[in-house]
């Protein structure tokens, strides 16, 4: 069997799939490429994901690349059903597929209209400072939807689990993301607890170790 391929970039939304790949425990060759050096767009990498972003979990056997942080999250939930990276129930799985969409869409539609404001403005200063305010009003409206959702639940993770999933991971992300928009989120003390949760977490912790070597 060829080990399955994460192909990904630091400081990136891939970085969430790492973390999601090292809590599942599986045996996944990590490989990064630079987005600044352009490494995205050769058509060796085309060749794997046509749509030239990151991540992408390379299936060789199978001669399939899956994209899109929720499908891949099902994928390495699947493959490794004791990881408890999704319940194994109905239910339970379908309200962890509920919440990776609504990161998936919070992020792009929130946080990544933040990031890239300036290109998306056309380079236009004042359109680009509105554009910033309004998703940074938006950035801690969302957090502090999942906060309170997180208050609600057992064990304070999205849900109800004893130990995080992937919807967790991914959510813990999304309060990172505010990091750097400067959004305050101090008193989000539920959404703290679980980001904190998730940091301890061994693999992730060697994963996250392994991306700041990287860079
Ligand atoms: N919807 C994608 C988002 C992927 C994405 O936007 N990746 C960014 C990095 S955060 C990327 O590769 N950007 C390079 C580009 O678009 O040129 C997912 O869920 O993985």
């Amino acid at each position: 069997m060829t080990r399955p391929i994460l192909w990904t970039s630091t400081k990136t939304s891939g970085t969430i799939v790492h973390s999601m790949a090292a809590a599942a425990g599986l045996d996944i060759d990590v490989r990064f490429i630079s987005l600044r050096n352009g490494d995205h767009k050769t058509p060796d990498f085309l060749a794997i994901n046509p749509k030239g972003e990151v991540a992408a979990l390379q299936l060789p056997d199978a001669g399939v690349t899956i994209t899109e942080i929720p499908a891949m999250a099902l994928w390495l939930a699947e493959a490794a059903p004791e990881s408890g990276l999704l319940p194994r129930d109905a239910i339970g799985r379908a309200k962890g597929m509920e919440w990776l969409c609504w990161c998936h869409f919070r992020m792009a539609n929130v946080f990544f209209i933040a990031f890239q404001a300036k290109r998306l403005a056309g380079g236009d200063e004042a359109m680009t400072a509105t554009l910033r305010a309004s998703t940074v009003t938006r950035g801690r409206e969302t957090l502090a939807f999942a906060d309170a959702a997180l208050g609600r639940m057992a064990n304070g993770t999205l849900l109800g689990t004893a130990g995080i999933t992937a919807p967790d991971i991914f959510l813990a992300a999304l309060l990172n993301f505010a990091g750097f928009l400067g959004i305050a989120t101090d008193d989000l003390v539920h959404l703290q607890a679980l980001a904190a949760k998730v940091a301890a977490h061994p693999a992730i912790a060697t994963a996250m170790a392994r991306e700041q070597e990287v860079g």
